[in-house]
């Protein structure tokens, strides 16, 4: 059958010679062209000067500062005012037109101080807290207090930037009867959601067309989207938007920029006895839609800062903080890796201390396999897996990459565990049609990942059929009416549980109309291989003579399940990698890269391993790179010339192993791996580099100058 094999994606065909569609490449005759005017500075008043074709706060949300501001900007690059031209020439030529007066507030942009609240970020706001939270377990101050080992630090997992290849976009269009929405989301089911309820209609279709990445940056509905959808039904128009690079840089959700500051009690033979901290997520400006989402996150990357291990006693506070910078958003791992870099710096931390080796603290530390499933001093539960075995196999390629070193190389790992797959329930519709096809329709959003590949396999295994047969499709609220969306390594789990499920009901109804048009009983005949079969007489039917006939049977072929889900399910692994510092000239290089994970059943394993890859880049890539500069609280470097992104020059080799001892409670058996790589990359790399020049690096990325200093 097809699940477990590496099948090549059925989505390349089309994207690989240019047939695409994204949104700028979708036109609908008399279209125009929105551009938006950005804050200058990351706290004023400001006032804009009416005038034709521009649009302001107080016209599209009057009385409020969301999703434009009406009188107060609070972040640099924030949408102020949009205008309305022919074509995106004009429309940016127009912008320079636009008179904004602004006269500047105080701002503050460093979490610690906006804690205190001495400047208030956004004028009507009553504290810049946005969430905090205490996560206790144990008696944590009190094993603090009486280990004979206790170390204690801080530690930056940098404020960066999702970077995927298409930016944002938006196109939309009321057709008089209805407001039709196109835009490069991760979910079209959740963008209508929220534009129902903003504008205050019902009939709003919404349509995800290619999506060129997004990397959890297209989640939340952006001020723009939900401006330009405004003002097409007000103006009756057909409006585009499509924001430049340097736009996407300032405005769209940035990543992670969270803080722990921490006491760790260890005793002298590694083992960790309580951890104490504090977490501080600095979530930029006031935005419900995004600052809900990531301060989310702030609370995970506290909730998992034990990692996989049987860490007994814990006291994290957490605290969501607004600050007069772009509002952050979830990121590929979404406060997982946050944690992990966390743990895993202090993992290496207490390695080099005890001069032990870093992967015997984490085999005397990890979760034995018979405490599982394992909830953590924070209350996550992690479900399955063999966290030593995974280590032990994990063994073998570190040795053999420490004996390869030289003189200049070293060996860096880092474990993880995360929580994946989140419910709360996921749809799909899986339906027949007269020339002999299945269709399976997914709530989900797919936007690179190859899911669709994956739902092809898992529908064609259920129904006994070539995967030939399948045809999946997504992104359209009209073709699906509800459905969450992809994102926490959530679509091939959920989304493909609800497949299975919509298909094993299809195999059922096929079975009754096959048994009769065959004038039989359900209990005479047998489904096999796409085939109903009499078991006596032999007499058999093909799936297009059953589709054919099932109408006219009164028998419906068309089906829509939805999957519920309780709690998330925990991936693990071990990553390593062979690092070159060239004490030179700075210039630190991955050489190789190894990847031991375990996401349970591996639906197909030539796309989880692109997964491991581009996850693992993307961790790389923090570690010695990205970083949102930002200075007179304003973002220095919104360009791809000022902002380092890696290449295929600086991609090493990788080698990708899984084992399956932890398989997930859901039919598909798997857990995700759409973040695994980004969670634990990052500590592999700056982990290598402590151990390579015995120096502890409190945040990142770690360049050239600081490697010489
Ligand atoms: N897979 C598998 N077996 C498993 C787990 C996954 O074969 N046990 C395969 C799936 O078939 C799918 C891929 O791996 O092709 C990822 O599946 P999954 O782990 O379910 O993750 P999602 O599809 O939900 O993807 C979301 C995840 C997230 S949250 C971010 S962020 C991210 C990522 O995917 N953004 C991406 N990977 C990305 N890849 C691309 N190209 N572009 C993005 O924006
Ligand atoms: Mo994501």
């Amino acid at each position: 059958r097809y699940v477990g094999k590496p099948v090549r994606r059925v989505e390349d065909p089309k994207l690989i010679t240019g047939r695409g569609s994204f949104v700028d490449d979708i036109q609908i005759p008399g279209t125009y062209y929105v551009a938006f005017v950005r804050s200058k500075y990351p706290h004023a008043r400001i006032s804009v000067k009416p005038s034709q074709n521009v649009f302001t706060g107080s016209q599209i949300n009057p009385g409020k500062d969301f999703p434009i501001p009406s009188n107060e900007v609070i972040y640099a690059g924030q949408p102020i005012a949009a205008v309305i031209a022919r074509d995106r020439y004009e429309a940016y030529d127009l912008l320079e037109s636009v008179e904004v007066e602004y006269e500047q507030l105080p701002y503050e942009t460093d979490p610690f101080r906006a804690m205190e609240d001495k400047v208030k970020v956004y004028s009507k706001a009553e504290s810049n807290i946005y969430a905090k939270k205490e996560f206790v377990g144990g008696e944590a101050k009190k094993e603090l207090e009486q280990s004979p080992i206790v170390l204690s630090g801080e530690l930056h997992n940098q404020r960066i930037i999702a970077s995927p290849m298409e930016t944002r976009g938006t196109l939309a269009w009321f057709d008089g009867n209805r407001l039709n929405v196109w835009s490069s989301t991760q979910s079209a089911h959740y963008l209508r959601r929220n534009l129902v309820s903003f504008l205050g209609i019902q009939n709003i279709r919404v349509i995800q067309p290619d999506v060129g990445g997004a990397f959890g940056s297209k989640i939340i509905t952006h001020p723009e989207e939900y401006a330009v959808s405004f003002l097409a039904l007000k103006l009756g128009i057909p409006l585009k938007w499509i924001p430049t690079r340097t736009e996407e840089m300032l405005s769209a959700g940035h990543g992670r920029d969270k803080w722990l500051r921490y006491k760790v009690g260890v005793k002298r033979d590694g083992t960790i006895t309580a951890v104490v901290g504090t977490v501080v997520g600095n979530l930029g400006a006031p935005y419900r839609d995004a600052n809900d989402d990531d301060s989310g996150n702030v609370m995970s990357a506290a909730r998992m800062l034990p990692g996989p291990y049987r860490i007994k006693h814990g006291f994290v506070a957490a605290y969501s903080v607004n600050t007069n910078l772009t509002p952050t958003t979830s990121y590929r791992g979404a406060g997982r890796p946050e944690a992990t870099y966390f743990i895993e710096s202090i993992i290496e931390e207490i390695a080099e201390e005890l001069k032990l080796d870093p992967l015997e603290v984490r085999l005397r530390n990890v979760i034995r396999p018979e405490e599982m499933p394992y909830t953590n001093v924070f209350g996550i539960t992690y479900d399955s897996g063999n966290y030593p075995e995974l280590l032990n196999s994990a063994k073998s390629y570190y040795e053999q990459l420490k004996a390869e070193a030289k003189d200049n190389q070293c060996v860096g790992l880092a474990m993880y565990v995360e929580i994946t797959a989140f419910g709360p329930w996921e749809t799909a519709r899986v339906y027949a049609k007269y020339d002999g096809r299945i269709v399976v329709v997914t709530g989900t959003g797919p936007h690179g990942q190859g899911d669709a590949t994956a739902f092809a396999q898992l529908a064609a295994d259920a129904l006994e059929i070539s995967m030939d047969l399948v045809e999946v499709r997504w992104g359209d609220t009209d073709v699906i009416e509800d459905g969450i969306g992809t994102w926490g390594s959530r679509t091939v789990t959920i989304g493909g549980s609800a497949v299975i499920m919509a298909s094993q009901e299809l195999r059922k109804r096929l079975t009754e109309a096959g048994a009769k048009a065959l004038e039989a009983d359900v209990e005479e005949v047998e489904y096999r291989e796409g085939k109903v079969v009499h078991k006596k007489t032999g007499k058999s039917l093909e799936l297009a003579e059953i589709i054919k006939s099932a109408y006219k049977l009164g028998i419906s072929l068309d089906v829509t399940s939805v999957y519920p889900v309780k709690k998330p399910t925990s991936p693990y692994g071990v990553h390593m990698a062979l690092m070159e510092i060239d004490r030179e000239t700075g210039l630190i290089s991955v050489k190789k890269y190894i990847a031991v994970d375990d996401v349970g059943n591996v639906i197909n394993p030539l796309l989880a391993e692109g997964q491991i890859h581009g996850g693992a880049l993307q961790g790389i890539s923090q570690a010695l790179y990205e970083e949102a500069v930002i200075n007179d609280g304003t973002l220095q470097n919104p360009t791809f010339g000022d902002y380092a992104l890696p290449t295929a020059v600086e991609t090493p080799r990788f080698t990708w192993k899984y084992l399956t001892n932890g398989l997930s409670p859901h039919p598909t058996g798997s857990k995700g791996i759409g973040e695994a790589g980004t969670v634990v990359g990052t500590p592999v790399i700056s982990n290598a580099i402590s151990s390579c020049l015995k120096r502890k690096f409190s945040t990142m990325p770690i360049l050239l100058e600081k490697v010489l200093g």
